[in-house]
């Protein structure tokens, strides 16, 4: 399984995410205690769409949302996995 999220990640990591850029999804699960949350996102700057887990950077940003909220965010590589510095409410 471990394998499994970081080749998600690393097929996310494409040059495109240097520039960091909101992108739209879905929340399917979050964990506050791991600062985690998997995101059904859409097609976006090279990747197709998918749902995968994130790490955030700070729990906090999981702060008033629950599974099936539509939300933006914006994520980099941090080592080998996709980290969210920004996530708000989107329609
Ligand atoms: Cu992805």
């Amino acid at each position: 399984m471990k394998r499994l999220i970081l080749s998600l990640a690393l097929l996310c990591a494409t040059s495109s995410w240097a520039a960091p850029d909101w992108v739209r999804g879905e929340i399917t699960k979050l964990n506050a205690e791991k600062a985690q949350v998997t995101l059904k996102h859409e097609a976006s700057m090279g990747m197709d769409a998918m749902t995968m887990p994130y790490k955030l950077k700070n729990a906090s940003l999981l702060k008033g949302f629950k599974p099936g909220d539509r939300v933006r965010f914006t994520a980099k590589m941090q080592g080998e996995q996709m980290l969210i510095d920004a996530m708000e409410p989107a329609q």
